[in-house]
C-alpha cells in the first residue's frame, strides 16, 4: 500500500519533464488490489453518500484530470465517479489509469470508476494505449497491456446515485428492461463489441431522430457498429419503469462539455476532456448535491 500511496502522490503532481517510470512491479500491485476492490463492489454500484462529482470521458488527458482536482478538491475530501474511457487518444493514458486506480484502491468509498468502451482490448489495442505502453515501457510492455486489460474486465458497468440517477458510459438498448439485469452480469467480462444490451451499456447513444431503439449497425451512415441508438420514449420508459429520474452518461464529445438530450433534463451527456483531439470543446464535471439533484457544472477550457 505504501508503494501505491507514493505513486498517487507522484501522479497528482506529475509533469512530463519530471517523469519517472511506472514500473511493471507497481502495475502488478495495482492489478491485484484494483481487481479485489472492483469485485467487492459489484457490477451495479449504489452510491448514497452525497455530494458526488460525476466526471465524463478523460481519454489520457492527465493534466485535465489534475485540473479537475485543483478546481474541486481531491479524494477522499471530495467524492468522484468516473464514467469510463480513461485510456486512448490522449498522451498520458498510463498515468491517468494508474492515478485513478491508485485512488480507487486507497479510497474505495470516495472514488468510483465505471467501464467505457475503450476499456476493452479490441479498442485500446489500436486507439493509442497499446502504442503508448510500447513507447514508455519497452520490452515486456504487452504483458502490462494484458494485465491492465484484465483489470478492465472487472470494472463495474453502471452506478445508481441516491436510487434515482443512473450513471454509465454509453446507454440503453431494447433488451435492457431492469437494473437487476445489470446487477446479474458476471465478471470478468472481456467482450463488449456487439448489439446486445450489455455492449450497449458502453456503446449506445441517445438520438433525437428515433423514438425507441435502433441498433447502430450501419457503419456507412456513420454509426458505431456496436450498441444502439435510444430515443426519447425508449429512455423515458426505461427511467420510469426503474423509478429513476435521470441518466448520466459519457461517450460523446460536446462543445460545452455537457448536453441534455431531447429538450428535457433527464438524459445528460458529460465529456471532461477539453480540446479533445484538436477540437475547441470545454470539459465538464457535474455535481450531484445533498438533495440528489445536479446542482452545478464545473467546466475547464
Ligand atoms: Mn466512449
Amino acid at each position: 500500500m505504501d508503494a501505491i500511496k507514493e505513486l498517487v502522490t507522484k501522479l497528482h503532481d506529475y509533469n512530463p519533464s519530471s517523469a519517472s517510470r511506472i514500473t511493471h512491479e507497481i502495475i502488478d500491485v495495482l492489478a491485484t488490489e484494483a481487481i479485489k476492490s472492483f469485485r467487492q463492489q459489484g457490477t451495479l454500484i449504489a452510491i448514497n453518500n452525497l455530494p458526488v462529482h460525476v466526471v465524463g470521458v478523460v481519454h489520457g488527458q492527465l493534466r485535465d484530470v489534475q485540473r479537475i482536482y485543483d478546481m474541486i478538491g481531491r479524494p477522499p475530501a471530495k467524492k468522484f465517479i468516473y464514467l469510463g474511457d480513461y485510456v486512448d487518444r490522449g498522451k498520458h493514458s498510463l498515468e491517468v489509469i494508474c492515478l485513478l486506480l491508485g485512488l480507487k484502491i486507497m479510497y474505495p468509498e470516495a472514488v468510483y470508476m465505471l467501464r467505457g468502451n475503450h476499456e476493452t482490448r479490441a479498442q485500446n489495442k489500436f486507439c493509442g494505449f497499446r502504442e503508448e505502453l510500447h513507447k514508455k515501457l519497452g520490452p515486456g510492455f504487452s504483458i502490462v497491456w494484458e494485465k491492465i486489460n484484465q483489470i478492465f474486465d472487472y470494472m463495474p458497468l453502471a452506478a445508481v446515485i441516491n436510487e434515482r440517477i443512473l450513471c454509465l458510459h454509453g446507454g440503453l438498448s431494447e433488451g435492457l428492461q431492469t437494473l437487476d439485469q445489470i446487477k446479474r452480469v458476471r465478471r470478468p467480462n472481456s467482450e463488449l463489441e456487439g448489439f446486445d444490451w450489455v455492449s450497449g451499456l458502453v456503446w449506445s447513444d441517445p438520438s433525437e431522430k428515433i423514438n425507441n431503439f435502433k441498433e447502430q449497425n450501419n457503419i456507412r451512415a456513420g454509426e458505431r457498429g456496436a450498441g444502439s441508438l435510444y430515443g426519447k420514449k425508449g429512455a423515458n420508459d426505461f427511467l420510469e419503469r426503474n423509478r429513476l429520474t435521470m441518466l448520466v452518461r459519457g461517450h460523446e464529445c460536446h462543445d460545452e462539455g455537457y448536453q441534455w438530450s431531447y429538450g428535457e433534463r433527464r438524459v445528460l451527456t458529460l465529456f471532461s476532456a477539453p480540446q479533445y483531439e484538436g477540437r475547441s470543446n470545454l470539459g465538464a464535471v457535474a455535481k450531484v448535491s445533498h438533495n440528489g439533484n445536479v446542482s452545478r457544472f464545473f467546466t475547464i477550457r
